[in-house]
Order: C-alpha cells, then sequence, then structure tokens
C-alpha cells in the first residue's frame, strides 16, 4: 500500500469496518483538511498575523496562550462540525463543546502540541483521539472523554516539521502519511512501523533531575553511567520538547520518552495529559509493537487501560522501545527500593 493516498487507505479500512469505518474516515479527512490550513500559518512564521506573539487570554492549564493555539483550536472546532462529531475536547478549553447531539463521535484534541517551540522554528504538531460517544452527549459531554485510551476508534497526530505528514492508527498498525504538494493529497510513506524492542535512546528533560524520585534518578545515572556502569552500554540523549516529534523519532528508530511526576507545583502526574496527548501517542506506540506506561511508584500500568477522572488530566509517560520500557518499569517498581 505504500504510495496510496490517505483516501485510498482510509476507503480500504473503511470496507472492512462497517460499523464505524465510514464516520471515522470522514471525521480524519477533515482533520487533515484542517492540518493543511494550519501548515499554512506555520509556514507565514512570523511573517503572519498567527505569530504576533502571546494573545494574554490563558488556557485551561493556566498557560499563556499563543495565537498559533487559538488559531489552531478555532480551525479544528470548525472543521469537527463538518464531520459526524458530537463532542469536541480541546486542551486550549475547560470543557467539552458540543457540536451535534445527534452524531456517535467524540474528539479529544491537542490543537498546537510544542507551543513553546512556535517560535523557534522547531516541529510543532496537533494530536488526536477519536472516541465513540457514551450516554447522552448533551447531558454528560465529560464522560464520553472518561474511557481508557483502548477504547479509542482511532488516533494519530500532525506534524508541522520540515515534512507535514499524519502518523495514525485506526487499529491495524501505525503508518505515516506524508503530504506532497505535488499530488495535493498525504501519501503512505511507512506502513506497519515497528519499533525496535531495544534501545540505547532516551529522551527526557533533564533540568528537573532535582525535582525527580530517587527511583527515577537511579534509572538516568545507571543511563549515565554508560558502558562501565549497570548498563553496560552507552545511551543517547534527545529531547525536542515537543511530543510530536520526540514521538516521531521513536517510531522511525526507537528510542524512549520519559515525562516522569516530579516535585514541582503542579508536577506530581508530569506535564502530558492523559486524554488527548498520552492516549493517542500510547495508541501509536503499541501498534507499532512498542510499549507505554505509566512511570510512577506503582512502576508501570499500561496507560491505555487508565480511565482518565477528567478531560485535562495529567499522568506520569513513558512510551517506546518495549524492552527498555520493561527496564524502566522495574527501576520504578515497587519492589525496587
Ligand atoms: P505545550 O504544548 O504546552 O508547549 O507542551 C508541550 C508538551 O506537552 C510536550 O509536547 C512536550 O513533550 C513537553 O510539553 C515538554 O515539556 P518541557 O518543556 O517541560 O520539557
Amino acid at each position: 500500500m505504500t504510495g496510496s493516498s490517505l483516501a485510498a487507505f482510509l476507503e480500504e479500512y473503511a470496507a472492512s469496518n462497517p460499523k464505524d469505518g465510514e464516520a471515522v474516515s470522514e471525521i480524519l479527512l477533515g482533520l487533515a483538511k484542517c492540518a493543511e490550513q494550519v501548515r499554512d500559518y506555520v509556514n507565514q512564521g512570523a511573517l503572519g498575523s498567527a505569530f504576533a506573539g502571546a494573545k494574554g487570554s490563558t488556557n485551561a492549564d493556566g498557560d499563556t496562550q499563543k495565537e498559533l493555539d487559538v488559531l489552531a483550536d478555532d480551525n479544528f472546532l470548525d472543521a469537527m462540525r463538518a464531520v459526524p462529531v458530537a463532542l469536541y475536547g480541546s486542551e486550549e478549553i475547560n470543557n467539552p463543546v458540543l457540536l451535534d447531539r445527534n452524531k456517535k463521535y467524540a474528539i479529544a484534541i491537542d490543537p498546537l502540541d510544542g507551543s513553546s517551540n512556535i517560535d523557534t522554528n522547531v516541529s510543532i504538531g496537533t494530536i488526536f483521539g477519536i472516541l465513540p460517544v457514551i450516554g447522552d452527549p448533551a447531558e454528560h459531554p465529560e464522560n464520553s472523554f472518561l474511557q481508557p485510551g483502548s477504547s479509542q476508534l482511532a488516533a494519530g497526530y500532525f506534524i508541522y516539521g520540515p515534512q507535514l505528514a499524519l502518523v495514525v492508527s485506526v487499529g491495524n498498525g501505525t503508518h505515516i502519511f506524508v503530504y506532497s504538494a505535488r499530488s495535493n493529497a498525504f501519501i503512505l510513506a511507512y506502513e506497519n512501523l515497528k519499533i525496535p524492542q531495544q534501545t540505547s535512546e532516551y529522551g527526557i528533560n533533564a533540568s528537573n533531575y532535582n525535582e525527580w524520585s530517587d527511583k527515577q534518578r537511579r534509572y538516568i545515572d545507571d543511563c549515565l553511567a554508560g558502558a562501565s556502569g549497570p548498563r553496560q552500554k552507552k545511551f543517547n540523549m534527545r529531547w525536542v520538547g515537543s511530543l510530536v516529534a520526540d514521538a516521531y523519532r521513536i517510531l522511525i528508530r526507537g528510542g524512549v520518552f520519559i515525562y516522569p511526576g516530579d516535585k514541582r507545583k503542579g508536577y506530581a502526574n508530569g506535564r502530558l495529559r492523559l486524554v488527548y496527548e498520552a492516549n493517542p501517542v500510547s495508541l501509536l506506540a503499541e501498534q507499532a509493537g512498542g510499549a507505554a506506561v505509566c512511570c510512577d511508584e506503582e512502576g508501570g500500568r499500561r496507560i491505555l487501560d487508565i480511565i482518565p477522572t477528567e478531560l485535562h488530566q495529567r499522568i506520569p509517560l513513558a512510551f517506546g522501545s518495549s524492552a527498555e520500557i520493561a527496564c524502566l518499569e522495574q527501576y520504578h517498581g515497587k519492589n525496587n527500593t
């Protein structure tokens, strides 16, 4: 199938999934059209109005919003009105937005991931998960987002990087479609990605070292000890600071991403949001043969099994090469004192 368009790929998927296939495909195509528009704003950089600086308003988490965050959110919200989406749950909005009570799907979205990288010409993206609606979306809009990540019918992200690309899973592997300006379409470039099980590359924001638990510190200390340390190999480190870019690298060449909880105020559960960041990326990682776990004291609960308690919940996240994630779990586990 490599070389086929997103539309052709989704047609085949829809044909073999009579229940949700057609609607999910429609939503994915709607997202893809909108991502092309957002990519245009990103491409204009500081020459465009979207880079005029902070708008002064704050998102649900109290972060200052840049104009591009707001623009991306407005665009995706509008795009979702034209496809079978009942509920829009966004990082940028406190509560889910009801679009159409009669539709059967909810979309959880981080419209502009990596916003601290907007002004620095580093890859940023849009992360999403598509869920079935639970109950009456008008009466209990939040309920549809409080399902474990394993309920996602499709998930993925667009990356606005050197290439515009869509990383996606509809439950049959993880695939990357790269946007081709020549064909004016997303074209399948990597089918059924496989994350290598072993790795000697980790990604973590090491500036938080002093705030981590002893267990987290020990894991990194042992990686840093290199060939003469307990891990008996030299590790490399990479940290872009945009989840979409760090995840792309791991999908292509392996590695692990770790954002643990730490002692800073508000960071007990790390930084990543469960519903619209960790869950979509965890589905992509697992569908590519990798692993995704909650890296807390309990040592390795599968992210996709966790039942969210609220739309904007944070979660200590680790994902990537399965053997290295298993190793990290041992460091974090209850038996490791
Ligand atoms: P923003 O979208 O608010 O910039 O957050 C980006 C992010 O959630 C994720 O993309 C990065 O992996 C992570 O934050 C980086 O966090 P640090 O700046 O603490 O390293």
